[in-house]
């Protein structure tokens, strides 16, 4: 069953119902402020950072679950009221759409002849969420209506504001001057920033304090204010400061009009500072938040002003929109699919690079899943992210390199993870993943095919974020491979250390969460477990480091990474395999994980792809046998679960993976995170009708027939559905914020569409199912546009007959790059 459907003309999803299966939602901004908002308008916003700057409240597990907060609207018309995106009031509508474009939304409600249409967005370059309101008047009689806003200030810093109750709720302080309700509560002793919600005409009332606009005992859903069609004017002073103006207005039949209400953040100064007097004055001559000596807080409004000048017409705000979408145009332009199949084109060209945007964004913050207050950016995560947006955004990828190998640690390891705001490593959880350092070599390696920037290795770039212990960032690929070897274990696989890219897979016993630690069975304290996992992504990933190696003339570097890496392909094949897949791990007492011989959880996805695409196996039919076992035993309608069987009880020695239920999660769900693995995997073998299988399986466009059991937005990945052994099979958790949009972008656009950035130019190496055609890709390339066509007249999977670049043949499978400018037409034949 459907909830909406895919406009693809203008890239959007449509919601046809307020009551989808769960709170759909989307994203708005793109560089500093940020917004969720679902499909009803709820949500909150936060400047930077989710924890520290969090400028609207939201109560995570709200019941129900989407009335946590939100930036709400209600029209009260002649006794009756409600809300055109349906919550809170939750009246009947007689029209309802929600839109979800590219970093915007557009709700539309009609009650009682009175249509109204919002549309939620963050400019570029603008601190602050900007509301379109269009009200229109379908009937035949003239309407006197009013209009009410609202949203709920947090007191920035989102874990305090949800415990600390018996500071917060003295603190609370706005300020109201004309049609702008100011937020100034101070956050202990920072005084810098504030934030305003203004509406660009006259008001007839507003209120600041939460309970007088709800009345006591009345929720969202029944403000007494909007019953009465009557603001109270309220100043709030401590309790829950809150932001509501009351707009009248009037309209003649099939009128409209049309307000402009801006949710925004300012701060009165630049940089960091913690101690001022009262009335000093910043760089900018702007007197500086301070706290005057009769105890109020005075703000600076200037800047506040000027935000809200830029949008005080609508046609500035429509412009504000063009050049919004203008900007996701150009960043979705750069590859581009056409085949004979809408729900793949769709995924490449709109959705699955969309959310591929929204992780470098937002890392594992904020969403319906992630509370905000949790973890900060991971270096795991990060480094995986990138490999799905470094081609719409190199600079920032650049960046975020730079960054993240700021973390590492001087040993090779890496901080598990770091705040966005301080971009420091999180002493709390510490290093030791031992896959952590890989994916750096893997960010670095795509960002450099993908631009041909080698000057970055040069970079002089800090170990644990001290100046004073900076290397190139060559030096930090170094150790990061060397981390590896330097880290083997009893059958010379590498150390899992406190668990690889499965959190969950705690084989030394230590749980993620920091004061967490399980009990603790090992036989040698921790220290002898090993990954068959870490060994996969070594073949795979330290091949990479020696061609780059290579590519840079440092062969002695190279040859000396690739024996490493062929040692490790040996030790795979001897130690790492067993019977009919390669194995997943070796526990602290040296027994096998992911065997045959295992009472459950005999096998594991994640080995099976890396080594695969790590080429182990590849010549003696290991690989592929590998791979049938993975389709046997894995295989389900909705994908591939994560191991099988599923772990019935809690196995003190493999942590946490065993204490959740079979079927979700680590523990058997169908994390759609490594299905891409072995869709590159499949690939890597030539079989494109299996690799395209997988891909259809999971990917949002193609689920979307049964929404009612995914339950989660059709149009962007969830990190987990449950497996077969769950008894909500199907059914979907995490949407959003997860490294499966960068690895699924991977596996369809460059191993089985098969366009991959290499040093030298662009590889074409499709692995498609047989009875394909044709197909076309537009792909920008290092300033150069290439337009290429895929024929496949012998109904091959993979494999490139010829290859015709503006009009001449070319040998081998490699365009060049030309560095023109220019648009080149390339003609490619499989076979
Ligand atoms: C989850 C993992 C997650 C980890 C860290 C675990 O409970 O199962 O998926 O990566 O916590 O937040
Ligand atoms: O690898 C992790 C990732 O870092 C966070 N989400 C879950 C994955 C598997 O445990």
């Amino acid at each position: 069953m459907k909830f909406g459907f895919f406009d693809d003309l203008n890239k959007e999803y449509v919601i046809t119902t307020p009551e989808t299966p769960y709170p759909w939602i989307n994203y708005l901004g793109s560089q500093a402020f940020f917004s969720l908002i679902s499909n009803t308008a709820g949500g909150y916003s936060f400047y930077k950072d989710a924890k520290l700057r969090r400028i609207t409240r939201f109560r995570y597990n709200n019941v129900p679950l989407d009335l946590g907060g939100g930036r709400y609207y209600y029209l009260y018309d002649n006794g009756d009221f409600w809300s055109p995106g349906f919550a809170p009031a939750k009246k009947e509508l007689e029209y309802y759409e929600c839109r979800h474009g590219m970093g915007y939304t557009k709700i539309t409600g009609r009650r009682n002849g009175i249509e109204t249409k919002i549309t939620f967005f963050v400019p570029l370059d603008y601190n602050g969420e900007v509301h379109k309101v269009s009200i229109v008047n379908t009937s035949n009689q003239v309407k006197n209506v009013k209009l009410f806003s609202f949203l709920e200030w947090c007191l920035w810093n989102a874990q305090e504001d949800s415990t600390n109750f018996q500071r917060n709720f003295s603190t609370g302080e706005v300020e109201v001057k004309g049609s702008v309700i100011y937020h100034k509560t101070e956050y202990k002793e920072r005084r810098d920033h504030y934030a305003f919600f203004s509406v660009n005409a006259p008001i007839s009332g507003f209120d600041s304090d939460r309970e007088s606009f709800l009345g006591t005992y009345h929720g969202f859903d029944n403000p007494q204010v909007v019953a009465r069609g009557e603001s109270n004017n309220s100043v709030a002073d401590g309790w829950s400061p809150i932001a509501s103006h009351c707009v009248e207005i009037s309209l003649q039949p099939k009128e409209s009009k049309e307000l402009v209400f801006i949710l925004g953040y300012a701060e009165n100064k630049l940089e960091e500072k913690w101690e001022y007097q009262v009335g000093e004055v910043d760089t900018d001559g702007l007197l500086l938040s301070s706290v005057a000596p009769n105890g109020t807080n005075v703000i600076n409004k200037k800047k506040a002003e000027e935000m809200i000048a830029k949008y005080a017409t609508v046609k500035a705000v429509d412009q504000a929109l063009l050049e919004l979408k203008d900007y996701w145009d150009k960043l979705l332009s750069k590859y581009n699919v056409k085949s004979h199949d809408d729900k793949l084109n769709r995924m490449v060209n709109i959705w699955n690079q969309y959310q591929c945007m929204v992780t470098f964004n937002l890392s594992r913050s904020a969403s319906y899943f992630e509370s905000g207050i949790g973890r900060g950016m991971g270096f795991r995560d990060s480094n995986q992210d990138l490999l799905g947006f470094v081609h719409q955004i190199p600079d920032r990828a650049r960046e975020r390199i730079i960054d993240l190998a700021s973390t590492q640690l001087p040993d090779g390891g890496a901080y598990h993870q770091y705040q966005p705001l301080t971009k420091k490593g999180n002493d709390e959880i510490g290093g030791n993943f031992n896959d952590d350092p890989l994916w750096l070599i893997l960010a670095v390696t795509a960002y450099i095919k993908e631009t041909g920037d080698y000057d970055i290795l040069e970079v002089n770039t800090p170990y644990d974020n001290k100046l004073e212990l900076a290397k190139p960032l060559s030096d930090h690929l170094k150790r990061a491979f060397n981390h590896v070897i330097e880290n083997l274990g009893p059958h010379g696989l590498p150390l899992i250390g406190r668990a690889d890219w499965n959190d969950c897979l705690n084989l030394n016993c230590f749980s993620m969460d920091p004061g967490e630690s399980f009990q603790t069975v090992t036989s040698k304290d921790g220290k002898v477990a090993e990954s068959v996992m870490i060994a996969g992504m070594f073949t795979y990933i330290g091949e990479e480091y020696a061609i780059l190696m290579d590519k840079v003339g440092n062969n002695e570097e190279s040859i000396r990474a690739m024996k490493e890496v062929e040692n490790m392909r040996d030790v795979i094949m001897k130690h790492g395999y067993d019977g009919s897949w390669f194995l997943r791990a070796y526990d602290d007492f040296g027994r096998k994980i992911g065997s045959d011989e295992c009472e459950e959880g005999k096998i594991f996805i994640e080995s099976q792809g890396f080594c695969v695409m790590g080429k182990c196996g590849l010549n003696d039919g290991k690989a592929q046998k590998a791979l049938d076992s993975v389709e046997k035993r894995l295989g389900t309608k909705f994908g591939l679960v994560l191991n099988n069987p599923a772990f019935t009880r809690y196995y003190v020695e493999y942590g946490e993976i065993s204490t959740y239920p079979a079927g979700y999660k680590e523990n058997a769900g169908i994390f759609c995170h490594n299905n891409a693995w072995i869709m590159c995997a499949e690939a890597v073998i030539g079989r494109g009708d299996k690799a395209f299988d997988y891909y259809t399986k999971i990917a949002p466009a193609y689920t979307e027939e049964y929404s009612e059991i995914h339950r989660l937005e059709p149009y962007v990945y969830a990190q987990m559905v449950a497996g077969k052994d769950a008894r909500r099979f199907g059914e979907a958790k995490n949407s959003w914020l997860t490294g499966t949009a960068s690895w699924n972008f991977v596996a369809i656009s460059q191993y089985i569409l098969g366009i991959k950035p290499e040093y030298d130019g662009l590889m074409i190496d499709p692995a498609i199912p047989t009875d394909w055609e044709v197909y076309q890709i537009t792909r920008e390339f290092r300033g150069d546009r290439y337009d290429i066509t895929i024929v496949n007249p012998y109904h091959v999977s993979k494999g490139v007959k010829k290859l015709v670049v503006d009009a001449k043949e070319v040998e081998g499978n490699i365009i060049p790059v030309f560095g023109d400018g220019l648009e080149h037409k390339v003609k490619v034949i499989l076979g």
